[in-house]
Formats: structure tokens, C-alpha cells, sequence
């Protein structure tokens, strides 16, 4: 039995979703930080993996962090790959507003006060039920490598009932 005709044309919002399709979202605190995510990139375009970049600060726009993690699986990301150094708030704040995995990536910075171990403080001292995974200091190799295992585990994606993410 065929389908009518209406049912069997892809509504465009999907068509959207799937022209979209970025199974990994980059997130970076700053310009500066562009060069050192360049492992994971690599590693990405290696492995065959789609990903997009955006630099996105937690204290210089909160909003914008907020409205990327919270559409993120909507659109079709997977899993969020975020790097900051100093008071390295993003991949915390990124995790506040999705339920998708976050793998935080510390970096190193001229500015830093400690060498980094600043940003891998922020990073790895999450509170309990917002979970965020922390990868070495510049290990921008490693979190694509943990996001494609992440993803390699399949395409069901459950819920976490009992913790809603923030809103906007
Ligand atoms: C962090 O502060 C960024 O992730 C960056 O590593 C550091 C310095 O940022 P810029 O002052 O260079 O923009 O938020």
C-alpha cells in the first residue's frame, strides 16, 4: 500500500534539521582560544565527523551559551565539545541548558593566573546532577576522540528525567 502523496513529502523543517546535521558543536570561550581547538578538529574531519564551531562566552554572553546548548539536540547535535581557559564557565553553563553530553576542554592562556589549572578547577568542580567530563589541559584531541566514542554507542538519545535544564 503507497503512502498519500502528502505523507510521503518531507516536511521542510526536517529537511532543515537534517541540511543542518552537525552530530558535534564546538563551543569556545574566545578567538583566542580558536587555535588550540585545532586537534580536535583534525580529528573530527578525520573520523568523518560533522561538528560546527561557534565562540560563545559564558560571561560575555551568557544568552547566546544559553540559546546554542538549549536548541542543540533540536538541531541535531549529539554531543557539545567546549573549551575555555581562566574562569573556564562555558562548558558548565553549556551543560545548565542541555541534556546532551558535555565534554569540557581546559586551556591554557597567557592571561591565566595558574597556569591553567584555573580552567581545569572550573571545569572538573561541578556541582552534583550537572554533570560535565573534563578532558587533560589542552586536550582538544582527546574530547573529539571521547565525542566520537560517545557517539559511536548509537543513536538513542534517553532523557535524564528528574533534573530539567535551565530555561531562557
Ligand atoms: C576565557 O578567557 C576564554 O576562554 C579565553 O581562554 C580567556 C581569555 O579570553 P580573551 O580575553 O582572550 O578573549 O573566557
Amino acid at each position: 500500500m503507497s503512502l498519500p502523496e502528502e505523507a510521503s513529502t518531507p516536511l521542510p523543517v526536517i529537511e532543515e534539521f537534517e541540511a543542518a546535521g552537525a552530530l558535534v558543536g564546538i563551543l569556545i570561550g574566545s578567538e583566542s582560544d580558536r587555535e588550540s581547538m585545532d586537534p580536535a578538529i583534525e580529528e573530527l574531519n578525520d573520523r568523518g565527523i560533522s561538528y560546527e564551531l561557534r565562540v560563545l562566552s559564558a560571561h560575555r554572553d551568557p544568552r547566546g551559551v544559553a540559546e546554542y546548548a538549549s536548541t542543540a539536540a533540536l538541531r541535531g547535535v549529539r554531543v557539545i565539545i567546549a573549551a575555555a581557559g581562566m574562569a573556564a564557565a562555558l562548558p558548565g553553563t553549556a551543560a545548565a541548558y542541555t541534556d546532551l553530553p558535555v565534554i569540557g576542554v581546559p586551556l591554557t592562556s597567557s592571561k591565566s593566573a595558574l597556569g591553567g589549572l584555573d580552567a581545569i578547577l572550573a571545569i572538573v568542580q561541578m556541582p552534583p546532577g550537572v554533570p560535565v567530563a573534563c578532558v587533560s589541559l589542552d586536550g582538544a584531541r582527546n574530547a573529539a576522540i571521547l565525542a566520537a566514542k560517545i557517539l559511536a554507542q548509537g543513536g538513542g538519545y534517553p532523557g535524564t528525567p528528574g533534573r530539567p535544564t535551565a530555561q531562557l
